[in-house]
């Protein structure tokens, strides 16, 4: 059965909007460049069709194949960024297509507006010093998990809404985000992380804004047998459907 209300923020998308699972993009296991292509082109059908397209991942590889086939039909978009890590790095053993590296290649590719990007709870270690200067030299907003502790998200929220503006947004929720005690099923954990209910408050704080599409990555389910992380990270998609534009309330 679909819970069809969210009785906090009265949103009733199953009553708004035409809400379809439409299943899994096969990959080809062996190949990393044919797994992208493959989720590239099915977007392309995907966005064709006049769909906001909500994924449930897979790594974080797999938004950089989703954001080519979203900028091709809205242009480069805004990015709100939930995630420890910034995911722009240049390589790792020598190959550019992995989980750390989407976002410097959604750069390259001139996919992402770069002065309407913020990366929201980063923190962690790193595999080079120079961890956040090419997001800074791109005009990106850094919010490191430390300026979010102990805090409501609302007010940083405001400030994002006026950054994105009107234009085309894409929420990209990295599960690695939140804090590893609440989401211990991923396989990146990094200690002093956001709370659940900041995440809701980003999420939430995303309403208004013209999402044209979002993503839930890096939930491993295997590293976590109570469930716990992947019944976060579907009530996280659920409150993601709850702010897409076209969505009343009941
Ligand atoms: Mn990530």
């Amino acid at each position: 059965m679909v819970r069809t209300y969210n009785v906090t923020t009265r949103a009733a998308p199953f009553s708004s909007l035409m809400v379809a699972d439409i299943g899994d993009v096969h990959v080809n296991l062996y190949n990393v460049a044919d797994s992208c292509r493959r989720i590239r082109e099915a977007y392309q059908r995907i966005m064709a069709a006049g769909c906001v397209p909500l994924t449930l991942g897979g790594d974080h590889t797999i938004t950089y194949p989703i954001l080519q086939a979203v900028a091709e039909k809205h242009g480069p978009v805004g990015l709100i960024h939930v995630d420890a890590h910034t995911d722009t790095g240049e390589q790792a053993l020598g190959e550019k297509i992995y989980h750390g590296t989407p976002f410097r290649r959604c750069v390259e590719e001139g996919l992402l507006d770069c002065a309407r990007v913020v990366q929201i709870g980063i923190r962690g270690s790193s595999y080079t010093p120079d961890r956040y200067e090419f997001c800074l030299e791109q005009g990106f907003r850094i919010v490191l998990a430390e300026d979010c502790w102990l805090k409501s998200l609302a007010p940083l929220m405001a400030e994002v809404r006026q950054q994105m503006g009107d234009g085309p947004v894409y929420l990209s929720f990295d599960i690695d985000g939140i804090d590893p005690s609440f989401a211990p099923g991923t396989g990146t954990p990094e200690i002093a992380g956001l709370t659940t209910a900041q995440a809701l408050e980003i999420i939430r704080g995303s309403r208004g804004l013209n999402l044209v599409g979002c993503d839930l990555v890096e939930v491993a389910p295997v590293y976590d047998q109570s469930g716990n992380t992947a019944l976060l990270a579907a009530n996280l998609l659920f409150e993601m459907l709850c702010v897409l534009p076209g969505v009343k309330p009941y």
